[in-house]
């Protein structure tokens, strides 16, 4: 069956491709300029369906993220059904728990549910006249040359459908961005890392939280790292990180215990040991991929946005963000260059390219630096120097998840000031071993101290040193 467009506007057709996060977002972009929006989505319409299968339950929404929303009228509303987090709350084997605030007061991220923000925006999308959601189309090859696609239903039927731009938004294995591939000069790349992630449930206990809920709660434990973000129903979810090996070391229920006795015994009780037991089979682990690429578009008729043009890994938080703030770039560049395809495609490569790289090799790097170093120690002491640092000179030094989180700085510039705050640091640093080990020599040639009375134990310095932390 052949299906175009006859409306009697002569407005531009814009097909998005996925209905998932940043697709839906942008279906809302697209109609408020007045486009004729048709959404093409593999699932069925997850606001009737029963079962709605997908990935991480919650995600941390942040600032970027927050701004995009606003642009299309959805920021209170979403904010409204989210649950602000203001700290961390760091869990040491021991079972101690240590906040380490975000930011001022007031300054939070909040904890969102992805089935709830992906039916929110797909209901918005659709309170505008000009645009048509088609669940149940699954995009099965499409021509660069041409711009035609074809959809298959569930049914085994295709359906094609041309489009005047097409706007890949089908998530980090996108079949439009397969036509990219075949292309001459597209620049690829993708990285599975080691590590899987598995989502346990963590209920409430007395009808509530099991444990606080206005925090993102991390148990990090070098190559294994628990993080769990509270739920709307007083649930938490927990998503634990290990190395796909380590998960297939555990083949028993019992062994899953002692696993948890050993690296999160406090969340043994809370989560429940028989809950434990089964949930930890019911999925296997699933992977984590990275993915870079560019151009992001074909001439004037194709463009790639959130995961379909860079995945990251998890480890900042912003993947969504970051495919949230695509859709505002896009939004400006439209303006700037008065809806003209090509040259809108063109500028939005060259300016978004270098910001979605950016933050995908962040989040890579703290990937890397998490399983390498960082315990629950080493996690406070690095959030308490950021922190005091920023303190002390609230202009010249700006931590980089403050940047990345709290502000719309655009990613690659956030990375250069955060290479150049180092530097100072590091010369700080330097300056003030020289000057003390100078004036600390030129005293104790004045007067030779009693050695006892100076030394000061290694585990009093980290308790003063914890005891200087913001509560
Ligand atoms: P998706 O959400 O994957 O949506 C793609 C849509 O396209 C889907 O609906 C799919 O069905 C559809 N589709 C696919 N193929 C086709 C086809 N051939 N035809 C038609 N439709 C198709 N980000 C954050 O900002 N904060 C977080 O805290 C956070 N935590 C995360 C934790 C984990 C464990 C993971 C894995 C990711 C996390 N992310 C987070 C990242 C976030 O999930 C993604 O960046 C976001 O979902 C990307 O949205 P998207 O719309 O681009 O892709
Ligand atoms: C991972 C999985 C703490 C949700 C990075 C912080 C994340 C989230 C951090 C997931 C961490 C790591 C930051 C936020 C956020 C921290 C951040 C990571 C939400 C540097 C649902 N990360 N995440 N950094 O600063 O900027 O608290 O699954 F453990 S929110 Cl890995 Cl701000």
């Amino acid at each position: 069956m052949e299906r175009s467009p006859e409306r009697q506007s002569k407005k531009k057709v814009v097909a998005v491709v996925g209905g998932g996060l940043v697709g839906a977002l942008n279906a809302c972009f697209f109609a408020k300029r007045g486009f004729d929006v048709e959404v093409f989505e593999t699932r069925e319409d997850i606001r009737q369906a029963k079962i709605v299968k997908g990935r991480s339950i919650n995600l941390a929404l942040s600032h970027r993220g927050r701004q995009a929303l606003k642009h299309v009228g959805m920021e209170e509303k979403i904010v409204s059904q989210g649950i602000p987090m203001h700290a961390r709350m760091i869990h040491s084997l021991s079972g101690k728990q240590s906040p380490i605030p975000y930011g001022k007061k007031g300054q939070y991220i909040l904890s969102v549910d992805r089935a709830n923000l992906n039916k929110e925006l797909l209901t918005e999308a659709e309170t505008y006249p000009n645009t048509k959601l088609n669940f149940d189309h699954k995009l099965q090859d499409w021509s660069a040359e041409t711009g035609l696609m074809t959809f298959v239903r569930p049914d085994g039927s295709t359906e094609d459908f041309q489009a005047d731009l097409i706007v890949g938004c089908d998530g980090a294995f996108s079949a439009i961005r397969k036509q990219f591939l075949r292309r001459s000069r597209f620049n690829y790349s993708q990285t599975y890392i080691p590590h899987g992630y598995m989502e346990l449930t963590m209920p409430p206990i007395n009808g509530e939280f099991a444990m606080k809920p206005n925090y993102l709660h991390i148990w990090p434990r070098n190559t294994f790292m628990m993080i769990a973000l509270p739920n709307m129903d007083k649930t938490f979810t927990c998503t634990l990180f290990m190395p796909f090996e380590e998960f297939e070391k555990i083949t028993t229920g019992d062994e899953v215990i002692e696993f948890f006795q050993r690296y999160f015994p406090d969340t043994i009780p809370l989560i429940g040991a028989d809950a434990l037991r089964r949930d930890y089979f019911r999925l296997p682990a699933q992977a984590m991929v990275s993915v870079k690429c560019s151009p992001y578009h074909i001439g004037g008729t194709c463009v790639l946005m959130g995961d379909a043009a860079h995945a990251v890994v998890p480890f900042y938080g912003q993947g969504m963000n970051a495919g949230f703030e695509d859709c505002i770039v896009f939004d400006e560049i439209m303006d700037q260059f008065n809806e003209d395809f090509s040259a809108v495609l063109q500028e939005y490569t060259r300016v978004r390219v270098p910001d979605d790289h950016a933050i995908a090799d962040l989040a890579m790097y703290n990937y890397i630096e998490m399983r390498a170093h960082v315990n629950s120690k080493w996690f406070l002491f690095k959030k308490y120097v950021d922190n005091l640092l920023h303190f002390l000179m609230p202009r010249t030094i700006v931590p980089l998840y403050t940047m990345v989180t709290f502000t719309r700085t655009r990613y690659h510039e956030a990375v250069e000031r955060w290479h150049w705050q180092n530097k100072v640091i590091n010369r700080g640093l330097l300056f003030s071993a020289a000057g003390a080990v100078l004036g600390g020599s030129y005293m104790l040639i004045k007067n030779p101290p009693d050695i006892n009375k100076l030394v000061t134990p290694a585990e009093k310095m980290w308790d003063r040193l914890v005891a200087l932390r913001t509560p």
